[in-house]
């Protein structure tokens, strides 16, 4: 009777790792964002899904004193509204964010925060929210 409640717990473990969406991104040493096989990087995903951000950092010519040396700050595009829990400094090499995605559909930026070099204003990638 455990073994089988275990097994259940199990497949439905399995389930809820499979629903997750994983972005992997590269903050790279040249401030930009790099996402593999993407020439000019796009982030979709469905509103209030569970997102798993994986992300490598290099730093850049420049970094904040506490180590940090990018940031991935998402924005609404339309008013520039934070996003609770997707402001995240990056340290060098790689890291994972358990998030989820905004409720609201539409239009939204991510941003770094860290000035990493002359180019870091142009750090950004835009971030669709689907219904
Ligand atoms: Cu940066």
């Amino acid at each position: 009777m455990l073994c089988m409640l275990g097994i259940v717990l199990l497949l439905a473990a399995k389930l809820a790792v499979s629903q997750v969406h994983v972005i992997e991104v590269l903050a790279d040493k040249d401030s930009v964002f790099k996402i593999a096989g993407q020439s000019k990087p796009e982030i979709t995903v469905k509103a209030g899904e569970s997102v798993l951000l994986r992300i490598v950092a290099r730093k850049g010519k420049t970094w904040n004193r506490d180590g940090t040396v990018h940031g991935f700050t998402l924005l609404r595009a339309k008013d520039h509204g934070k996003i609770p829990g997707w402001n995240l400094e990056l340290k060098p090499g790689m890291q994972e964010f358990n998030l989820t995605a905004p409720g609201e559909p539409g239009e939204y930026e991510v941003l770094c925060t860290v000035i990493c070099s002359e180019d870091h204003e142009g750090m950004r990638i835009k971030f669709v929210v689907t219904p």
